[in-house]
């Protein structure tokens, strides 16, 4: 099709660029981390998001080529970071798919390796399905990023089909609670219960939590009641290139 084509020339010609959200420490009211989101620069500069784009880049492997730009991206930029004194980890989302047919731990050491970057300060987001889906490539591999110090964090937490079992058998560092129960703090006490069992599980387990999300000050308060430990969302800041962020920090608007 047409879009595969253009998604094609895209890879190729590398038209991607990485915005970066801001994800807070409640404890400090600090920066300690940035999730990337990739974003699609049309010739005349529009910014096309991921949703209308990984969907046929996971049906036609270019999710593959994607990822590894992505990663190397990411990577330059936490690294660039690092040298400029603003030491904060980087998030990349992997999609499920990347685990039944490559080598992402091989990846990721080629990455980091490239950008002279300290994997401590890599994080991978993967969501459950990808975990549960991949049971022993994604476990073996994640052993292998875990031994390397890159982290991992179970983004959409709370929204996917999967036992918890695998939290006790993988290494994994952080959950990601889904911004749909964050949405739903104000009007729902469900929501609210199973927030707070997430905190609760991820305190029990030894497992940090970050909230996602975050629009208005009654949800940071509430979460901040509940002890949880990290937050994102627009209340904090939207995805902004890296120049932009590194404003924000200059400015005093994102204490480091
Ligand atoms: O802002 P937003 O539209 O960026 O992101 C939409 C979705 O795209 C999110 O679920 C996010 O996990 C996913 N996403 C963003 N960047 C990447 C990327 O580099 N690789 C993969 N696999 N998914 C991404
Ligand atoms: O699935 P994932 O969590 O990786 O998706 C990140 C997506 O969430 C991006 O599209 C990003 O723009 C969006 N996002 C980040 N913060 C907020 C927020 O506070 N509200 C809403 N509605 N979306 C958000
Ligand atoms: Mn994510
Ligand atoms: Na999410």
């Amino acid at each position: 099709t047409e879009l595969e084509q253009a998604l094609r020339r895209a890879v190729e010609n590398e038209e991607f660029v990485l915005h970066y959200q801001p994800q807070i420490d409640l404890a400090s009211g600090t920066l300690c981390g940035v999730e990337a989101l990739i974003r699609w620069v049309q010739p005349g500069g529009d910014l096309v998001h991921p949703g209308c784009f990984l969907p046929l880049a996971e049906e036609t492997g270019l999710i593959a080529p994607m990822t590894v730009w992505s990663l190397r991206e990411a990577c330059r930029q936490a690294a660039r970071w690092q040298s400029d004194g603003i030491h904060i980890r980087v998030a990349v989302n992997l999609s499920g798919v990347l685990f039944r047919q490559h080598d992402v731990h091989r990846l990721v050491v080629d990455a980091t390796t490239e950008a002279g970057l300290d994997p401590s300060f890599l994080e991978l987001e993967l969501t459950e399905t990808a975990v549960i889906e991949n049971p022993e490539s994604a476990g073996r591999q994640l052993a292998a990023l875990q031994q390397m110090g890159v982290s991992v964090a179970i983004d959409d937490f709370g929204t996917g089909y999967a036992s918890l079992v695998y939290l006790t058998r993988l290494p994994i560092h952080r959950l990601k609670i889904d911004r749909v129960f964050i949405q739903d703090l104000g009007s729902s006490p469900g929501s609210r219960a199973i927030v707070k069992a997430i905190i609760a599980l991820g305190k029990n387990l030894g497992i940090r939590v970050i909230a996602e999300g975050i629009e208005r000050q009654d949800q940071l308060r509430w979460l901040e009641e509940q002890d949880c430990q990290e937050a994102q969302g627009f209340y904090f800041g939207y995805p902004v290139p890296p120049a932009k962020l590194q404003d924000l920090v200059d400015s005093g608007t994102l204490m480091v």
